[in-house]
């Protein structure tokens, strides 16, 4: 019977039946839980996210292009920006220097204009001080010409006064008379620098009579011509000595003096 039975089952019921039992097993799969086939559902998960990944990959790449170029144009923008600023100070700087330049050209124009306008007035009031110094001294010249006595012929000026060298030989009083008829005196030296201007006029080594005498009663007062002592003297070594108790008159040896008779004949000097 049963045979029979099955062999008059139909076929579509045959297939609804097989689908049910699987249905069933699988179901009892799942009821038995995931933990019964945990590594093929690990392994499907995995793919799921692998794929994902695949899928997102090019869209991580496009945004991170994107990033870089944004970044990028950033970047060059700041580059250019700064070339531009470091350009515009530079030709700032060119231009600071230049007008620096110029400024120094023309202050250094301007201070050798003034140094050679001071050295021109300078060497103006300098020409100005020359003139007016000689000026001076052909005043002072004059003057001196005017109050000074133009010496004779043949005698020697020192200052304000002549000298007369006698070529002749005379006693000490024919000497002073020769000189007082040459409205002149034997030359009196009464200080150094009258001695030291008159020992710059020797010409020869010779003795002169002097206008200096004392008397032979007072052999150590000696007195010039105008009765004044001479309180300067210029005695040479050893004088004076009054050899033989008969030198009462002076003469200079071209410098020194000494005590002679005056009775000897001499070369003298006349002063004016
Ligand atoms: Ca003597």
């Amino acid at each position: 019977m049963k045979n029979k039975e099955k062999r008059n089952i139909p076929e579509d019921y045959m297939d609804d039946m097989y689908v049910n039992i699987e249905d069933l097993h699988n179901q009892a799969k799942l009821s038995v839980g995931e933990d019964e086939e945990p590594t093929t559902k690990k392994g499907s998960t995995s793919k799921n996210i692998k794929a994902r990944i695949i899928l997102a990959a090019p869209i991580l790449l496009i945004i991170l292009f994107l990033i870089l170029a944004a970044v990028t144009s950033l970047l060059l923008k700041y580059y250019l920006a700064m070339s531009e600023e470091m350009s515009h100070l530079k030709n700032q700087e060119i231009v600071l220097l230049k007008n620096g330049l110029s400024d120094l050209k023309n202050t250094t124009n301007d201070q050798k204009r003034m140094a050679l306008k001071n050295v021109n007035t300078f060497k103006k009031d300098l020409d100005d001080v020359k003139q007016q110094f000689l000026q001076s001294i052909k005043a002072i010249n004059k003057t001196l010409e005017s109050i000074c006595p133009r010496c004779p012929d043949s005698w020697y000026t020192s200052g304000c006064s002549c000298y007369y060298f006698s070529e002749e030989e005379l006693s000490w009083d024919e000497a002073r008379d020769k000189c007082t008829n040459m409205n002149s005196n034997l030359v009196m030296i009464k200080n150094k620098t009258e001695s030291d201007n008159l020992n710059k006029l020797f010409k020869i080594k010779k003795g002169y009579w002097i206008g200096l005498r004392r008397k032979p009663e007072e052999v150590q007062s000696w007195k010039w011509l105008d009765g004044t002592r001479a309180s300067f003297t210029n005695w040479g070594n050893n004088q004076p000595d009054n050899y033989k108790n008969q030198e009462h008159c002076g003469e200079t040896m071209s410098g020194p003096w000494n005590d002679r008779s005056c009775r000897d004949k001499l070369l003298y000097i006349c002063k004016t």
